[in-house]
């Protein structure tokens, strides 16, 4: 039986999947992520900053106007749709057979391919609020203002519902993450290098009897999973849930 009829034989047999994923579930609806060669850390920049960097908390507070012009030409992606990695894991829930997508990417695709449980670790950018008054705004708002955008209320500054390197995680988030991986007898993970922490370490909390690792390139927990496939994620979920 080759890899991808391996994954399907586990996902008939299971009854209590998560999805534990990050940027790589999102490179087939054409945004970019941090750590491949056509990733944000190997494209060549135009501030002179790190991407790394210009994603902190002490950046958007010292720079904010930088900030936002990189937010809005490469963090945001307004008109991107979900890919056949979203599709697959939204209909794996609605089968009864996922219990929670848990992600370290703040798009919203896995919500626009309809799954329902998901835990975004990093936040979302579809949130933006005022860090003054806490208004909300879209990202449509954030996406059409000039500049630093200013809430209309109280004229405070706007910022997105994402955790910025510097920033904690969401304890809520964290907790309810644990507490799916904890149960689940197999757990999937995908397009992430795992090497962002504390979200990568939320894996070791697993206990279940399958642990499978879908990634383009290797990680450091390959060694510890029971089935590895070194393959496009959205053409091995599609393939994997064909007769499901
Ligand atoms: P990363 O470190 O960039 O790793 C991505 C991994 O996915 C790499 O190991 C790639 O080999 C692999 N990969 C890329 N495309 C595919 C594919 N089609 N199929 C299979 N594997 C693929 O990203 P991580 O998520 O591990 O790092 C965490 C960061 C990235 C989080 O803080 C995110 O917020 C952040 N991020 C999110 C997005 C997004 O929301 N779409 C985009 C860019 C970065």
């Amino acid at each position: 039986m080759n890899k991808i009829g391996e994954l399907r034989e586990i996902i008939k047999q299971s009854n209590n999947i998560v999805f534990f994923g990050g940027a790589g579930v999102s490179t087939e609806s054409n945004i970019p992520d941090f750590r491949s060669a056509k990733g944000l850390y190997n494209a060549k920049s135009e501030y002179g900053y790190s991407p790394e960097d210009m994603l902190s908390i002490n950046f958007f507070l010292k720079h904010t106007a930088i900030f936002y012009d990189y937010y809005r030409k490469n963090i945001l992606h307004t008109d991107a749709e979900p890919n056949d990695a979203h599709l697959a894991l939204a209909k794996l829930e609605r089968i009864g057979k996922l219990k929670a997508v848990i992600t370290q990417n703040i798009d919203g695709l896995h919500q626009k391919a309809g799954s329902k449980e998901v835990l975004e670790l990093h936040g979302t950018v579809s949130r933006h609020f005022c860090m003054n008054c806490k208004s909300s705004y879209s990202w449509m708002d954030v996406e059409n203002a000039e500049g630093v955008p200013i809430c209309n209320i109280c004229s405070g500054t706007i910022r997105p519902d994402i955790v910025l390197y510097g920033e904690a995680l969401d304890n809520d988030v964290i907790g309810k993450s644990v507490d799916y991986i904890e149960k689940a007898d197999t757990l999937i993970i995908g397009g992430t290098s795992l090497v962002v922490y504390p979200a990568a370490g939320l894996i070791t909390y697993f206990k279940g009897k399958n642990l499978i690792l879908i990634n383009r390139e290797g990680t450091p927990y390959d060694g510890k999973a029971n089935l590895v496939i070194n393959e496009s994620i959205g053409k091995v979920l599609k393939k994997a849930l064909e007769e499901l």
